[in-house]
């Protein structure tokens, strides 16, 4: 499957890595539009030598207990580094946001996808996107940044949260955006506990009976610290074996940020996953 990211194509024929890029201000060490831009564009540009297909650029951090950040203040962090990454690189650009506003000056910018962790559920972001025509990743997220970890609670985590991402494709063809541009992410770490991440691990295989592509973000997360006792720093070797594991079970998409070694793992397990049993 090939998808249409504003013109640019993202090819899922093969698993791919989205690499992460953040532009909150605590993600450079100086304050400057400029110079934010600029080094996001060497990152972007390292991103890319690494093997990354696609770039997810966000301005809000979405960690448990993040601040919310302003329109205009988001508008402000993303469009220069989108613009600077559109003029510069060729592969699709991805906005990680919630709100409609960022999601139409985003696109306007040069993204070519919508990364949205609330799946279109804050008012004006269903008709925005429909409006947009650019593919959107659908993440389950229980509960908002601020209150996610407030203790989670599932009847079975696997099933609500595959009721929840087929509720929300059905609202977004209903809103006019066709099922072919929609991907589905399950959200670890959004609301959920650690055995609610590893259960929805463990059986991911089951979202992928809707023929839709699979985001998965796990990239340093607090899963891996969580059984490993390790620090943010330390989790890379954690990162790929689950980013391993969501690919044997067919996921498409492997938002890291670790590219090089991401795409590494990976591509090794495609091999794996494809190699002839008889030659
Ligand atoms: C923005 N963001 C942080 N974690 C994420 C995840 O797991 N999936 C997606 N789609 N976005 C995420």
């Amino acid at each position: 499957m090939i998808l249409d990211c504003a013109g640019k194509p993202l090819d899922l024929t093969e698993p791919r890595v989205m690499g992460i890029l953040n532009v909150t201000p605590d993600s450079f060490s100086d304050g400057g539009d400029f110079f934010a831009a600029d080094i996001a564009l060497t990152q972007a540009k390292q991103m890319v030598e690494d093997g990354a297909a696609i770039i997810d650029v966000g301005g809000e951090s979405t960690r448990p207990g993040a601040k919310i950040v302003a329109v205009e203040d988001e508008i402000a962090r993303v469009v220069p580094v989108i613009e600077a990454i559109q003029s510069e690189l060729a592969v699709p650009i991805s906005i990680d946001t919630s709100k409609p506003e960022v999601m139409r000056a985003a696109v306007k910018a040069g993204a070519g996808l919508i990364n949205d962790v609330q799946a279109l559920r804050v008012d004006g972001a269903l008709e925005a996107a429909a409006e947009l025509d650019v593919p959107v990743c659908l993440m389950h997220a229980q509960g908002t940044p601020q209150n996610m970890q407030d203790n989670p609670q599932y009847d079975n985590v696997i099933a609500d949260v595959c009721q929840f991402l087929l509720e929300r494709v059905s609202v977004c063809e209903q809103a006019g955006i066709s099922r072919d541009k929609l991907i589905l992410d399950p959200g670890f770490g959004f609301g959920k506990k650690s055995r609610h991440n590893l259960r929805l691990m463990k059986h991911i295989e089951q979202l992928m009976k809707h023929n839709l592509p699979v985001l998965v973000g796990v990239s340093r997360k607090s899963i891996i610290g969580a059984v490993l006792n390790v620090s943010v720093e330390e989790r890379l070797a954690g990162s790929l074996a689950l980013a391993t594991i969501a690919v044997w079970q067919g996921a498409k998409i492997i938002r890291s940020h670790d590219v090089r070694e991401t795409v590494q793992a990976i591509s090794l397990c495609n091999h794996v996953m494809q190699v002839d049993d008889f030659d």
